[in-house]
């Protein structure tokens, strides 16, 4: 295995750790179809939430929910409402399920949404208001230089409208950057780029400070976590745009790193994402852990292993970046390996379904729940003592927790 360096001990003791716990609560680690294994009747509710655990460290944490499953499986809910205090919604605020046409937007799946977290006392994410993907066809179709920025400034002032004081935060604009297509300041070209030019990123800001003046406005990139020199490439890229628009006096609060990560990746995670993590502090940008989960490709087939790997990598991923204090949640992007979008984009090669988030597909908590709950309770060792007299973002968004 690469990088046999003190992380990995230190992560390895980590794991260590977590499955011990989850033996001691009556969860094995073990895979379903290794003989005398007996489904673990393990109780992740209340106090042992997720949930409970991460308020008690100064953070919000939850998943990204499917709609669809929300109205079909109990299950399900039962898991999003025991571990959730945030949740974002992993399609159904998109502009491909919003706006069905030019005309019309359909709020169905994202009333269902915004209904189900409000019952429940969880903080929402709205994802996104502006990407180059999910777009419909007929915005690709029809949108032009001399209508683009009406399109997009009437669709913020909608979508974040109908929602306005609700959102915790809007990823107002989602993976600017892509270092491939050339450009001296990393910026992607995309439909967004071509058709308004470079400001469309400060004209989607401005709009969405002025729909949901409350809510915390986001920045919402992936690519940004690993020790490689592509990932450094655009993490300076990243830290240049967010400079000139602190420099434009752009109403943005927040850097979301998405956190699609590697288990056993040949780079590693660690020192230079919390450096990154400490130029968005300087700009007095919090940050938000928001797509988390662990791509298991390099590990073998057998499944109780991978289990310990995936964990883990969340133990070594979690503990680097929670040591920053101005990361303030931590989402998973899904609840449950069934959903994952990783078993749809990303195969194995042996066929076997990925198993990259904290719960199995049975809804057992998996030995990287364990992880996430020990680097949640590891925070406070590292925390800072909070200066009463500050009116900093930081201690403003500390004390809404
Ligand atoms: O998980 C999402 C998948 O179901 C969708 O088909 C896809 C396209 O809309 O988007 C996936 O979520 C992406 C997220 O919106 C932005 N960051 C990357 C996520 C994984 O591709």
């Amino acid at each position: 295995m690469p990088g046999k360096t003190p992380i990995l001990s230190r992560r390895d003791a980590l794991v260590g750790a977590a499955v011990t716990l989850l033996a001691l609560q009556g969860c094995s680690s073990s895979h379903p179809r290794l003989p005398g294994y007996v489904p673990p009747p393990l109780d992740v509710s209340g106090a042992r939430s997720l949930r409970a655990q991460a308020a008690a460290h100064g953070l919000l944490t939850g998943f990204a929910l499917s709609v669809p499953l929300l109205q079909d499986s109990e299950p399900y809910r039962r898991v999003a409402r025991e571990q959730c205090s945030i949740a974002v919604a992993e399609n159904t605020m998109k502009w491909g399920a919003i706006r069905p046409t030019r005309a019309d937007f359909n709020f169905d799946g994202a009333d269902a949404f915004v209904q189900f977290c409000e019952s429940h006392n969880i903080k929402m994410r709205g994802h996104n208001l502006c990407w180059h993907e999910s777009l419909p066809r007929w915005f690709l179709d029809t949108a032009t230089p001399e209508n683009a920025r009406a399109l997009l400034t009437e669709h913020i002032r909608v979508v974040a409208g109908r929602y306005r004081g609700r959102m915790h935060s809007w990823d107002v604009v989602n993976e600017a950057v892509w270092i491939a297509d050339g450009r001296p300041d990393g910026l992607r070209t995309s439909p967004w780029l071509k058709l308004i030019g470079d400001d469309y990123i400060e004209v989607a800001f401005r709009t969405a400070r002025q729909a949901d003046p409350a809510a915390l406005l986001t920045y919402n990139e992936y690519g940004l976590e690993g020790e490689s020199e592509g990932d450094q490439q655009k993490r300076i890229a990243t830290l240049l745009l967010l400079r000139r628009l602190r420099q434009r006096n752009v109403p943005i609060d927040a850097v979301g790193i998405q956190s699609h990560i590697k288990a056993r990746s040949l780079h590693g995670y660690g020192p230079s994402l919390r450096s990154f993590i400490q130029s968005c502090k300087s700009m007095d940008l919090e940050v938000f852990i928001t797509e988390l989960d662990v791509d298991d490709r390099e590990l073998p087939s057998d499944s109780g292993h991978r289990d310990a790997g995936v964990a883990a990598t969340y133990a070594d991923y979690l503990q680097a970046t929670l040591a920053e204090p101005n990361v303030k949640a931590v989402l998973t992007w899904g609840v449950d390996d069934a959903q994952s979008w990783l078993n749809q984009r990303s195969r194995r090669t042996d066929n076997k379904p990925q198993r990259p988030l904290l719960f199995d597909q049975d809804f057992r908590p998996k030995p990287a729940f364990a992880a996430a709950a020990a680097a949640f309770a590891g925070r406070s060792n590292g925390r800072r003592p909070q200066n009463p007299h500050s009116g900093s973002l930081q201690d403003r968004h500390s004390q809404s927790l």
